[in-house]
């Protein structure tokens, strides 16, 4: 084993096109999914970083077709950011293997991949102010707009029905029914909560199949965490975590933004009385969302934006819970009880996002006319 225990960071970056001496490496990030370590190098008289990141493989099931849409993505991302200043640093470069390829994969059948590090810039796991929030959500919006004439073929489906809400909810109830790991008795109120909010579940796919919002290159993950802010300047800068680029819907992506950078709190807060949405922080995050996806989403899209908050934060939820129930096999978990902890302040946040809708339509109608 290595040095960063499960891994040895060290022989996976030397089989890596970097150019400098390995120095060290530590585990990086606060996500739940891959395992992410950024490593120090030493080049030339100065020190520099890279990050290697494996691939959780059991969830992302086709690292292949994963790494072809991050290829093509992030290159044509590229073109567009060409000779802007301080392009390098806002779109992800991937450093290929010795041999030429985008991917390493281990003796053990990992799959590694390693980013040029983005200096003097950071993500945070909860927002502060609302100018991150603006930024935030403009970075995303950006994101998309870069990304309206990606040429064909359509992307890989990595998670297919990812955000397939009533999937979801279907996986959350048979999780219900099949209880294996005995833990229903320990979620009443919760498993109360989502069963009395199934009426919501289809609407977006209802209007998507309709033909009313359209099917998008999206980014699926737009959590606060997985845009990178200036130290200097405050702006979002850069879009990471594009494993789940694929086709899907606006909407899905202004969702998890409403969930993850309206309330000031974590997604494990355990203090319930802290979480809710901060009016304020939405207006923010409406504003800056609009500033650059405004002009490609259509009225519908922008009608279902309040609504989108409410939904994706309640999907979220109703997977904490599912996996609260089968035994904590997906997310990584830290403590006991973890996944229920996430679970309630979705919930509470969905509650908090209820009471405001209104308020949150008006405000759209007022933010349309310049107001
Ligand atoms: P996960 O899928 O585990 O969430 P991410 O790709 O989001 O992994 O990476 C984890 C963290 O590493 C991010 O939240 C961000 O802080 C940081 N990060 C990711 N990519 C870069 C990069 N190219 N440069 C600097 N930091 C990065
Ligand atoms: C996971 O990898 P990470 O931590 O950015 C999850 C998202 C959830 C999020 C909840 C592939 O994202 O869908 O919204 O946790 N990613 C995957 O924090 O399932
Ligand atoms: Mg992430």
């Amino acid at each position: 084993m290595g040095i960063n225990g499960q891994f040895d960071i060290r022989g996976v970056a030397r089989k890596f096109d970097i150019f400098g001496e390995f120095r060290s490496a530590e585990p990086y990030g606060s996500g739940h999914i891959n395992d992410t370590f950024r490593a120090t190098y030493y080049q030339g008289g100065t020190t520099l970083h890279y990050l290697h990141q494996r691939i959780n493989h059991n969830i992302f099931q086709n690292p292949e077709a994963l790494m072809d849409n991050i290829i093509r993505v992030t290159r044509h991302i590229r073109t567009k950011l060409n000779g802007l200043k301080g392009s390098s640093r806002r779109s992800l470069t991937l450093v290929p293997t010795l041999d030429g390829e985008v991917c390493l994969r281990d003796d053990e059948g990992n799959f590694w991949r390693t980013y040029v590090f983005i200096e003097g810039a950071r993500t945070y796991d909860a927002v502060q102010t609302k100018q991150q929030a603006f930024e935030a959500a403009r970075a995303f919006g950006l994101f998309q707009k870069q990304l309206v004439d990606l040429p064909g073929p359509r992307l890989h489906d990595t998670i297919p029905k990812f955000h397939h809400t009533p999937s979801r909810f279907r996986a959350l109830q048979e999780a219900i029914e099949a209880d294996e790991s005995n833990r229903a008795q320990h979620a009443k109120p919760e498993i109360e909560f989502a069963m009395a909010h199934a009426d919501m579940v289809s609407r977006l796919v209802e209007l998507q199949e309709r033909g009313e919002i359209p099917e998008r290159v999206t980014h699926n993950d737009t959590k606060f965490n997985n845009v990178m802010i200036d130290d200097e300047t405050g702006e979002g800068i850069c879009v990471v975590d594009l494993d789940t680029v694929m086709p899907g819907l606006a909407l899905y992506d202004f969702g998890d933004m409403v969930r993850t950078t309206t309330s000031p709190t974590r997604e494990d807060e355990q203090d319930l009385s802290k979480v809710g949405m901060d009016f304020e922080m939405y207006e923010a995050l409406l504003r800056g969302y609009l500033e650059t996806a405004g002009e490609f989403l259509n009225d519908r899209e922008k009608q279902e934006l309040a609504f989108s908050g409410k939904l994706i934060t309640f999907e979220i939820g109703v997977r904490f819970l599912t996996d609260y129930l089968r035994g904590d096999t997906y997310f990584k978990v830290h403590r006991e009880g973890h996944n229920l902890d996430r679970c309630r302040t979705q919930f509470k946040l969905v509650e908090s996002i209820e009471s405001n809708e209104d308020r949150m339509n008006t405000l759209l109608e007022r933010v349309e006319v310049g107001a």
